[in-house]
């Protein structure tokens, strides 16, 4: 068989003029209120966004690296944003591949996230080439490790972070807060920190309650039993790119500012040898 791999990411406006459209595609035709439009423009503006998308470069150089890792072409789709999921679905398939692995850049199942991509995949390959698509990845071995030489030996107070998610999933059964505490535990007793939490980052005013504590309550309650000093260690996501830069570097930092404590993160996996490796292994497991 002819093997390729489709790489997903959540996708990224390349300039201030695409967020309106970039904003509608994540709405999914639900109306988007026109202060919350603002606020997200003047978040792009404070990132720089005019100059670089790190998102989108970030991608493509992963994509790069795990064609050279893998030596089987690898076809970028983004979920919210060009290329699609489906462009790299019909550039796989006119490349004759007649198996297509899907991975997500993001370790952990949910209804909410992965089934996404996995359904816009899905719908766009039509049967056209045999899918082996990759639910989660959140215990894998050189992911765990990887994080965890980020945090060993630190002398802060570990939080791990993740993209909130509407509770209601919890009723539903879903996996993703159970993937995630599991992924904390793991990158903990690997790096052999002891003083660790979890809390959620970057909940969207969609009007219905969100899995907490939100990191911005859980630097207060902190600080409240006294801890001074916090490194940052966001599990859910891979790479810098707003959630990260924005949510974590200047709203959570200036928290912690407020509060007097002192805030660190690890640097993301972005394109990182030994992360492109671990992709490449995740790859390889998939394939029969
Ligand atoms: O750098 C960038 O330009 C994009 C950063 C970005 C990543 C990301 C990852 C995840 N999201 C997840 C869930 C939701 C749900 C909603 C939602 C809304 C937004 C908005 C922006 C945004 N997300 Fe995101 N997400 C990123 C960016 N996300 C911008 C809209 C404005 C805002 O609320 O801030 C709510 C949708 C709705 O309105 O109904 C739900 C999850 C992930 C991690 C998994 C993944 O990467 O796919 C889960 C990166």
């Amino acid at each position: 068989m002819s093997d390729a791999v489709v790489l997903m990411a959540y996708g990224s406006p390349e300039r201030l003029a695409d967020v309106p459209t970039y904003y509608a595609d994540i709405r999914g035709g639900r109306p988007v209120a026109p202060e919350h439009l603002e606020d997200l423009v003047a978040r792009y503006r404070r990132l720089g966004i005019e100059e670089s998308s790190p998102l989108n470069a970030i991608t493509e150089e992963t994509r790069a690296a795990l064609e050279r890792e893998l030596e089987l072409r690898v076809f970028t789709g983004m979920k919210h944003w060009s290329p699609r999921i489906a462009e790299a679905a019909d550039a796989a398939v006119a490349d004759g591949a007649d198996r297509v692995v899907g991975l997500v850049l993001a370790p952990h199942y949910s209804a909410l996230s992965i089934k996404g991509y996995r359904d816009q995949l899905e719908q766009a390959l039509a049967a056209r080439a045999e899918l082996d698509f990759v639910d989660s990845w959140h215990l894998e071995p050189g992911f765990v490790e990887l994080l965890a030489d980020r945090i060993r030996g630190t002398d802060a107070h570990v939080v791990f972070t993740a993209h909130s998610l509407p509770a209601r999933i919890l009723d539903m059964g879903d996996p993703y807060k159970d993937q995630l505490l599991e992924t904390s535990g793991a990158v903990a007793a690997a790096a052999g920190v002891e003083r660790w939490s979890f809390s959620f980052q970057s909940e969207s005013p969609t009007g219905e309650p969100w899995l907490g504590p939100d990191i911005l309550d859980h630097l207060a309650a902190l600080h409240e039993d006294g801890v001074e000093h916090v490194l940052v260690c966001p599990v859910g996501f891979v790479s810098d790119h707003l959630e990260i830069r924005w949510d974590l570097d200047v709203e959570a930092q200036e928290k912690a500012d407020a509060l007097g404590m002192r805030l660190e993160r690890i640097e993301m996996p972005n394109a990182d040898p030994a992360f492109i490796r671990t992709l490449a292994s995740i790859v390889k497991k998939a394939l029969p």
